[in-house]
């Protein structure tokens, strides 16, 4: 169990107005696409901007749609297209894109980037026939232990022009995370079956989980708080309804006065089954137990209030089966 702080936001852009900051400003409408950063082809190929990270920032997380516009290649005739990704001049991603393009995560140094495609291949924009279909992303990057400034560069590694391949970005967000050194969590399982002790080992049984969360510090920033479950691989998450709202979270409020946040609707949980890190969530489960979730993400809402005379504690329960 991990415990987040989104922070604070460096840069927010659905590119819809004026853009300035990047080496390359340009925008493009398609009404399939709306107002993006763009089009890049083989010329010019790549745009960036340096973000100003504020001190004692845990990590940088980046996030925008990428936009792979018609006939992309990955052979010696047509090019070897690439979208390709620097931090700090720092290549950490380089990959060509099938015209349906499943997802993908890695891990470069201190860089973890995933992404997944928001739709099938469609001929959306521009150029149209089967080999000019079109596919929209989205991106996720984090990057660790960022210095005092983070330089992206986004650039379109191909070689042919605008009206046969091109790319283009869109609603993007910057996010420095700082992690609060005020919060504490704690996690006990409770073992439901009357079985015995050795209840742990028999498939069938059933298990409670309970997520404790201790505050002692000054006030949160609104909905800044994200838990994040890696789900072990032995165990079926209880999808069902647990809270009697159709939730498989039971959200407790222990304090006095209460702790100002609340939890758990459909917004507040999200669930994956990636196999590698850094998770891709979105994963739709099955019900009522779902054998495939790796990771859960859970996000309370509102801002935890002063805890620095009554100290705040809520718990989240969820149940599980031994498979
Ligand atoms: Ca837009
Ligand atoms: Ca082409
Ligand atoms: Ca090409
Ligand atoms: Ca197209």
């Amino acid at each position: 169990m991990l415990l987040e702080a989104a922070d604070t936001v460096l840069y927010n852009d659905d590119f819809e107005g004026p853009v300035t900051g990047w080496s390359i400003n340009s925008t493009e409408y398609d009404p399939d696409t709306t107002r993006f950063l763009g089009r890049f082809d083989n010329s010019p190929t790549q745009t960036e901007r340096t973000f100003t990270v504020p001190p004692g920032s845990d990590r940088v997380e980046i996030e925008f749609d990428f936009y792979r516009m018609d006939s992309w290649d990955n052979n010696a005739r047509w090019g070897f297209d690439r979208f390709e990704i620097d931090i700090d001049g720092r290549d950490i991603f380089s990959l060509p894109f099938g015209h349906t393009q499943e997802a993908r995560s890695g891990v470069s140094g201190l860089v973890e980037w995933a992404h997944y495609p928001l739709s099938d291949a469609q001929e959306f924009a521009f150029g149209t026939g089967i080999y000019w279909r079109d596919q929209k992303h989205r991106f996720t990057i984090t990057v660790y232990s960022p210095g005092p400034s983070l330089t992206l560069t986004l650039r379109a590694n191909i070689n042919q022009g605008g009206n046969d391949e091109s790319a283009g970005y869109d609603n993007m967000r910057v996010t420095a995370v700082d992690v609060p050194p005020n919060l504490e969590l704690h996690k006990e399982v409770i073992v439901l079956s009357s079985l015995g002790p050795d209840a742990t080992a028999i498939p069938g049984s059933e298990l409670q989980y309970t997520i404790r969360l201790s505050g002692s510090g000054s006030e949160t920033k609104t909905d800044s708080i994200i838990l994040l479950d890696d789900f072990p691989p032995e165990l079926e998450l209880y999808t069902g309804d647990l809270d009697g709202y159709g939730n498989p979270f039971v959200f407790i409020d222990d304090s006095t006065p209460s702790s100002g946040l609340s939890c758990c609707h459909a917004d507040s949980y999200e669930f994956s089954n990636s196999d590698t890190k850094p998770p891709v969530f979105g994963y739709i489960p099955e019900q009522p137990y779902d054998p495939n979730i790796t990771y859960i993400r859970i996000s309370p809402t509102g801002a935890m209030r002063d805890a620095n005379i009554d100290p705040v504690e809520v718990r989240l329960e969820y149940r599980a089966r031994i498979k």
